[in-house]
């Protein structure tokens, strides 16, 4: 039987801003593992959001970092192995050589797809407009659709299941999720006729607890930004 952690008394800091993809990343994971945590609200961008020890919490200056007593650790990627070291009993990456391999390669793999797409996206359509820019619809066009696809296709054949990666959740599905809860914010979707595992994939992933409790955590603060969670609804 698992005794899943509820620390309320000493929750875990997490530094990050619930638009951003890793951010996302580790709420998502902290809640399939069930642990609490407070976000302190951190957006690079903005200065007077930064805490005055940032550059030693964050020596990229980028988020997510977490704060767990004396114990601070930025990168997502790295939160979340410390997080399944610790909380052990509840993992989201798989002990099976092979399958922690393709988990931890799926992550890789949506790092590069953030790089790729999410970050030049999010970049023209919402960074460029807030310091007085407008979006260059050259590099949005580029993304969505010579660069995007590639992705799509590849995760499309990659998916014969429930979960990308083994019979339970995984930070692959987190990774994935994460990425394409942006995607439709900025209001793009994954076209069912085209990709319809990864379309039905991600649906179903919607539905699963972590994803439900962090889109109603997430969604008065994006809703202020005048993000909708309407291209995300069943
Ligand atoms: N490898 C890092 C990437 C973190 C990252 O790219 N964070 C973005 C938000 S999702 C950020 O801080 N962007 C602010 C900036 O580029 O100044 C991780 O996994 O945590």
């Amino acid at each position: 039987m698992y005794i899943f952690p509820t620390r309320k008394d000493q929750a875990m800091k997490l530094y990050g801003v619930p638009l951003s993809v890793h951010t996302r990343k580790v709420q998502l994971a902290l809640r399939a593992k069930g642990i609490d945590h407070d976000l302190n609200v951190v957006i690079p961008i903005m200065p007077d959001t930064l805490p005055e020890n940032w550059a030693r919490l964050s020596p990229t200056g980028l988020i997510p970092v977490i704060e767990d007593g004396d114990f601070t650790l930025p990168d997502s990627g790295a939160i979340i192995q410390y997080l399944d070291a610790k909380y052990s009993e509840t993992p989201v990456t798989p002990a099976d050589p092979r399958l922690r391999g393709r988990a931890i390669w799926f992550e890789a793999y949506m790092g590069a797809f953030f790089r790729d797409v999410m970050h030049p996206l999010f970049h023209q359509r919402v960074v460029a407009p807030m310091r007085g820019g407008t979006p260059d619809t050259a590099v949005t066009d580029n993304a969505l659709s010579n660069v995007a696809p590639r992705y799509f296709q590849y995760l499309e054949g990659e998916i014969s299941g429930r979960w990308l990666v083994g019979e339970t959740a995984t930070i692959a599905d987190i990774s994935v999720g994460a990425n394409l809860v942006l995607f439709h914010y900025l209001g793009e979707s994954i076209s069912a006729g085209r990709y319809p595992a990864l379309s039905g994939y991600f649906r179903q992933l919607l539905t699963t607890p972590a994803f439900v409790e962090q889109l109603e955590a997430e969604a008065p603060f994006t809703e202020r930004m005048g993000f909708s969670q309407a291209g995300l609804a069943a």
